[in-house]
Order: structure tokens, then sequence, then C-alpha cells
């Protein structure tokens, strides 16, 4: 149905790879994201080197967070970032926290809180993860997170934990 009259919301996806050519896996995503029909790039953070959090015998991540303007209500929104992640050759584990070809987390869909089986947002690892705040604070230094606080604020709180910017990678 074509609904004229939804809004455009602001959205922040945090994207992460770690297998099969990481920063080239970021960089398609990012054009397959902005392919999204009802989908606009708004800002695209640098690529970031991060050592994998939890189990340590997996490679290391490429991370990065871009931002874009969407009338797809979430859930709509994580289907087409399911996709993606399927077409580019993810193998869905029962284990958590393994090795992915990509990972894209919807991190926050305007001021929405959401609790849902499939979805929650803000995602519940962003005030920890120094692989998301650091490129979310790149592209959006002032940005509130709903339900916890100011980025700013987080990111004193949370230490490096030997996240590099990938140099000239983009
Ligand atoms: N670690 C890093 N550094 N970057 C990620 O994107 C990432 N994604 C994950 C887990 C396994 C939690 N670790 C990660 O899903």
């Amino acid at each position: 149905m074509i609904n004229s009259t939804a809004e455009w919301v602001t959205a922040y996806i945090g994207l992460g790879s770690n297998l099969a050519n990481p920063a080239e896996q970021i960089k398609f995503a990012r054009i397959a994201i902005a392919q999204i029909i009802g989908v606009k790039e708004l800002a695209f953070s640098d690529l970031y080197h991060s050592p994998p959090m939890g189990p340590q015998d997996q490679p290391d991540y490429v991370n990065a967070v871009m931002s874009i303007t969407t009338d797809l209500p979430p859930l709509d929104l994580l289907r087409s970032l399911q996709r993606i992640e399927n077409d580019q050759g993810r193998i869905r584990k029962d284990q958590r926290w393994v090795a992915r070809t990509l990972d894209l987390d919807l991190l926050l869909y305007g001021e929405q809180l959401i609790e849902l089986p499939d979805l929650s947002v803000p995602h519940p690892g962003i005030a920890e993860r120094a692989f998301v705040l650091y490129p979310l604070y790149e592209i959006a230094p002032n940005l509130l997170i709903p339900g916890k606080a100011n980025i700013a604020d987080l990111l004193v709180h949370c230490p490096v934990n030997g996240l590099k910017k990938l140099a000239a990678e983009r």
C-alpha cells in the first residue's frame, strides 16, 4: 500500500563484518541500504577496525555507522536489513556472538523505544560498545539516545577497546 502520509524518520544502523573482506562487505552494504525503497542515506562514518567483543577466537571486525531517513516502519526496515545480510552470504548460526560476513543492527529509530520479540530499539548494547558509540558520535555528536543519555556522556564512560580508524579506507 502506498502510504503518502507516512513520516520520514531518522534512523541509525550499525554495520559490522569480520569475514570475507570485511571493508568491502561494509561498503557494499552501504550501497544496498541506500537502495532500499523508502530509505535515503544521510551520513556514513569512517570505517573502524575493532577487536572482537565476545569470543576472541574470531577475526577482528570492521565497523561503521550510517544514518538514514526512512518512511518504512521499524519492522519493515529490519526485514530489509536482514535480507541484505542474507544476500551477502550471512549464515545464521544457533550460537550467539560468532563471526559473520555482515551484521546490520537497527540502533535507533527516531526517538522511539521499541520492545518486540525481534527488535529492541535503542539497541541494547549501544551504551557499552565502543565500535558503535565512536562512529555514531562522529556522525551525530549531539545525539540523544532515548531512555539512556546523550552520546557524549556515554562516550566518556566507554573505553576505546582497541578501536582504530581504518586509514584512508572509504
Ligand atoms: N565485536 C566487534 N568488535 N564488532 C562487532 O560488530 C561485533 N559484533 C558482534 C559481536 C560478536 C558481539 N562482537 C563484535 O555481534
